[in-house]
């Protein structure tokens, strides 16, 4: 034990517990099979250590309970959306708010407002909802997220930058006249939970303004990523998250939002606006998708859990604890050798999948396997994020092959202990020995629509 090292430890302490239930080889060679070797379609009985998501897996606390409690459940008015405005203004900074039941709630609703057929949307690296809802919308989009992102090895340590070249000739090759926003995400999920620095988005917002074109922040982890600002980009190391998040904010024309990551919630999202025509477009549309404009799809209790959230949220010391837990595992992975999306990332630890098994070509789902097999191991439940969450070409139909293949571990905030962590890497480290053994997959069924989530697969034999 290294006795000069000063240790530190989450600034929280546990007041209710959930039990666990442990399942033996037997029960999950059952439970995998019959979930089509897909981990979206286990029970979560079934389930040890759940690492699919940290989306609406958080655990409140005390403040956000007794929030609940006085949950104002009026159909209109209610005085948790004027809570969850002011703290919306307060820290994000934009103008204007409309609550939405989650993420994919506010990008349908902005996608359908600003995005014209035959147009073009660039963003740092897709996400799944993003994109299909600004397909849906008639659009096309293009990655424009700097090269290193793409490379599970590089340490570039804001792999979520915009590659401001690609976008400006995106823009020269389209004309600004079909961009109606720039897409861009802090942290990128896909990438690895990779930050944008803030020196980059300042370029971005000068190309877009140049050209009239606005940008749209996904602002879902947004807190995570002001935080390796400030332990990154030496501008702001003296600066609050809070001051950090503003800033960021002040870039854009306006965010979409999933509460469920960043704000400690279980349900809840937003779209944020400064613009007032376009709010009183997302104000009406609202209604049709969602509910009124002062609910949006929430009860007043979940805004108000939300609310509180942000002030949390923003707090060093919860984020020093967040983001330290997923380097824990991630410092212990690459000890072992075990290849990972470096630097880590905020929310997850991304397993490399071509690298974990080399000897399986990518149209035999190599994170989808490594998914299965982890969970045939241990009862730990990731995901995979590689050629099936990437989907196939709206155009061709031909599937994409994304250069990143990887299995998340996404942890949930304020869940898991060190013992529970130290518990995955081991199972990680048996899988990793036995890894020649490992066979791949075909699929036998895929819906149309996010086929990550609902897709079955059979072991190749
Ligand atoms: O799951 P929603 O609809 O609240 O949010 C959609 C969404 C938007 N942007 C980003 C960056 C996300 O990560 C996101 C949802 N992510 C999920 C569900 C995840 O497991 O990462």
């Amino acid at each position: 034990m290294d006795l000069k090292k000063r240790s530190w430890a989450e600034p929280f302490k546990i007041k209710m517990v959930e039990p666990l239930r442990m399942t033996s080889r037997e029960e999950r060679v059952i439970a995998i099979s019959e979930s089509g070797y897909n981990t979206f379609l286990l029970k979560s009985k079934d389930v040890y250590i759940d690492l699919l998501t940290d989306s609406g897996t958080n655990a409140m606390s005390q403040d956000q309970w007794a929030g609940m409690m006085i949950g104002d459940e009026s159909y209109a008015g209610s005085e948790n959306f004027y809570n969850l405005e002011k703290n919306v203004q307060k820290f994000y900074g934009y103008k204007y708010l409309i609550p939405t039941h989650q993420g994919r709630g506010a990008e349908n609703i902005i996608s359908k407002i600003l995005i014209k057929n035959g147009d073009y949307v660039p963003g740092n690296m897709y996400f799944t909802t993003t994109r299909l809802h600004q397909e849906l919308s008639g659009a096309t989009f293009v990655d424009v997220i700097i090269d290193d992102a793409h490379d599970s090895q590089n340490l570039n340590p804001f792999k979520g930058n915009v590659d401001l070249k690609k976008l400006d000739s995106l823009i020269n090759k389209v004309g600004a006249e079909k961009i109606p926003y720039i897409s861009v995400a802090a942290t990128v999920n896909m990438a690895g939970g990779q930050p944008i620095a803030i020196s980059n988005l300042r370029e971005v917002r000068k190309l877009a303004s140049k050209n009239k074109i606005k940008v749209l922040l996904d602002a879902t982890r947004a807190i995570e990523n002001a935080y390796f600002i400030k332990i990154r980009e030496e501008e702001f190391k003296n600066k609050s998250l809070a001051e950090i998040l503003k800033e960021m904010c002040s870039y854009t024309d306006g965010c979409t939002m999933s509460g469920k990551k960043d704000l400690l919630v279980n349900i809840g999202g937003f779209l944020a606006l400064n613009d007032f025509e376009i709010f009183e477009e997302a104000r009406n549309m609202v209604v049709i998708y969602e509910g009124l404009h002062t609910y949006g799809g929430l009860a007043g209790r979940d805004m108000e859990a939300m609310s509180r959230g942000i002030d949390e949220a923003v707090s060093e010391d919860h984020m020093k604890a967040r983001i330290g837990q997923v380097e824990y595992v991630g410092n212990k992975l690459i000890e072992l050798e075990i290849p990972i999306v470096q630097p880590i990332g905020g929310h997850a630890v991304f397993l490399d999948a071509k690298k974990f098994l080399p000897h399986l070509n990518q149209l035999q789902f190599p994170a989808q396997t490594l998914a299965a097999e982890l969970y045939l191991e241990s009862g730990i439940r990731a995901m995979e994020r590689g050629i099936v969450s990437a989907g196939r070409n709206k155009d061709t139909g031909e599937n994409f092959l994304p250069k990143l293949e990887l299995v998340r571990l996404t942890f949930p905030r304020r869940v898991y202990t060190q013992a529970h962590c130290d518990v995955l890497v081991e199972s990680i480290y048996e899988v990793y020995q036995r890894r020649n053994e490992v066979k791949g997959l075909k699929m036998v069924y895929e819906p149309k629509y996010l086929r990550f989530f609902q897709a079955r697969f059979e072991p190749i034999l």
